[in-house]
């Protein structure tokens, strides 16, 4: 292949990098390569030789970026944080006005907003865009949420719209049967222009809390089965492969369906039952929690399934504690198998609306902070394909905002509003049966306390309030005066006149 002139440059051979210039390739790009390890480039180009449109590798990262059409769009697929900032540092005396860096790994948005800056003083744009999907997505379509520059993203557009994960135009369903030179011909591609800025990284971020919500969702229903039902592990593969068929048809569930029926391959049983329990993280769920906290904005479930994968890695303390501290007996006798796996069903449901509800108010939130105008119903579109947390479900958020792009909750939205109406008996049955028998389902717990903190129009923090006016002199709002006018009480001294402050 000529080394002029290539259409698109991709920095990082990793598992994403590689994939997604595979990606790109089969979509007719010309795709110029450059890894900071050389071998590793050159071992990629030697098993992908005859790739269609075209791979062209370099060693040396000024021969890979003269190899580019101007302007360059380079996409960077290195390790976030330093290892991008070191390539950006390497890459900025190299280019020229105008441009384009595409920063495709999982940066901190707050981070893509210091790049982009200086990017712009140095006469060059930057694009922060989320990818999901991880290698399979990478490969035949990712979800993806790009932010930055508009004029720049015009440029990258006809990528991005390219390899993305497709769904059909009328039902929204993802567009399957992508293999390597034969990708997914029409279809809507599973990307949009998120914002300015940090703006598509922000959404990624959030997108990863919400997937940290339903994994732990899932994990807490498969605890109930086990430890309360005592089902095997198969047994629980199917009724996660049933559930599949339903409202909560996902990727993850259909996953959890997989690993369930995986026997383990030294033959001992299954695999599920020889894993650590001990979960890790990478840190976007962290950040998700975090930011939600900064924000003064309810996440509790978000954040819940955080400190579970904390809680999970105190295994040393965990096995400590568990000879000492007694709980109640955990199984059912003589259960209503059915019942309760119906009641299960539907607090996996109504926990998901809740936490999706959470992760869509974050943005709502985080779009006053920083001036970005979000369309909530396409970024639930968006996630329709080739992301982790695809479901059927997200078809309903990106409805409920089409009705009402106003919604202030998802929980408001007349579909969600009936679900949870009709699934909270069965919720409230599962929450109180794992008190009662001591099983740890954090998520399960904190959707619930965030439907009925949602829906209470008298919280008794009014006398936390009276708490923080009696020792602090906080100060307190009276229900009978007007919002925002703010009064302090001598209590020692209770008879003598409010004070408005
Ligand atoms: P990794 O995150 O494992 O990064 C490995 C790549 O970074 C290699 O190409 C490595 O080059 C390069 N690199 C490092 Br490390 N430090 C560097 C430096 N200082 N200068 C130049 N290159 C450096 O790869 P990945 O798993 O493919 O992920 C790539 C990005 O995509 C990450 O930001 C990740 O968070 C994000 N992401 C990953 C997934 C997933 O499922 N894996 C999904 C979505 C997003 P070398 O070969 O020379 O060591």
């Amino acid at each position: 292949m000529d080394k002029q002139f290539s259409d698109v440059g991709l920095i990082g051979l990793a598992v994403m990098g590689q994939n997604l210039a595979l990606n790109m390739a089969d979509h007719g790009f010309k795709v110029s390569v450059y890894n900071r390890t050389t071998s590793k480039m050159e071992a990629f180009l030697a098993q992908n030789a005859g790739t269609p449109g075209g791979l062209c590798g370099f060693g040396e990262l000024g021969d890979f970026v003269k190899s580019l059409k101007r302007p360059r769009k380079i996409v960077i697929m290195v390790q976030a944080g330093p290892g991008t900032d070191a390539v950006i540092d390497s890459l900025v005396p190299l280019l020229e006005t105008g441009d384009i860096v595409v920063d495709g790994g999982n940066a901190k948005w707050t981070d893509t907003m210091r790049r982009e800056a200086a990017l712009k003083t140095a006469g060059l744009r930057f694009i922060g865009s989320g990818v999901s999907g991880g290698e399979e997505g990478a490969r035949f379509g990712p979800s993806l949420m790009p932010g930055g520059d508009p004029e720049a993203y015009a440029h990258l557009k006809p990528i991005w719209d390219a390899i993305a994960a497709k769904v059909d135009s009328k039902t929204g369903e993802p567009l399957s049967g992508a293999r390597p030179g034969h990708p997914i011909q029409g279809g809507v591609p599973c990307n949009a222009y998120i914002g300015t800025n940090g703006a598509g990284h922000y959404v990624k971020m959030v997108h990863n809390g919400i997937e940290y919500g339903d994994m732990q969702l899932i994990s807490e229903g498969y605890a109930i089965m086990r430890d309360l039902l005592s089902l095997a592990a198969p047994s629980m593969g199917k009724v996660f492969e049933d559930w599949n068929s339903g409202v909560l048809r996902s990727f993850l569930i259909g996953v959890a369906a997989e690993v369930l029926k995986q026997k383990d391959p030294s033959g001992k049983g299954f695999l599920v039952d020889f894993i650590v329990d001990a979960a890790q993280q990478k840190g976007t769920g962290k950040w998700t929690a975090m930011h939600a906290l900064d924000m003064g904005t309810a996440a509790p479930t978000i954040a819940s399934a955080v400190f579970a994968r904390c809680m999970s890695s105190l295994r040393t303390e965990r096995l400590e504690a568990s000879a000492i501290l007694k709980g109640p007996k955990v199984l059912v006798s003589d259960p209503d198998v059915n019942g309760i796996i119906n009641d299960i069903h539907e607090a996996l449901y109504c926990s998901k609306i809740c936490s999706y509800a959470q992760g869509f108010h974050i943005l709502q939130e985080a779009q006053k902070l920083y001036d970005w105008k979000f369309n909530f119903g396409e970024i639930a579109q968006i996630w329709r394909g080739g992301c982790i947390i695809r479901a059927a479900f997200l078809q309903k958020i990106t409805e409920a905002y089409e009705r009402n792009p106003k919604l202030s909750n998802l929980l408001l939205d007349p579909y969600f509003c009936d679900a949870l109406h009709r699934g909270q008996a069965g919720w409230r049955r599962i929450v109180a049966l794992c008190a009662e028998h001591g099983i740890y389902a954090p998520n399960f717990y904190s959707a619930l306390a965030y439907y009925d903190g949602l829906r209470n129009p008298a919280l008794p923090l009014n006398l936390l309030q009276g708490l923080r006016d009696y020792f602090g002199a906080h100060t307190y709002e009276r229900i009978d005066a007007p919002a925002g006018q703010h009064f302090h009480l001598d209590w020692q001294h209770p008879s003598r006149p409010q004070r408005v402050v």
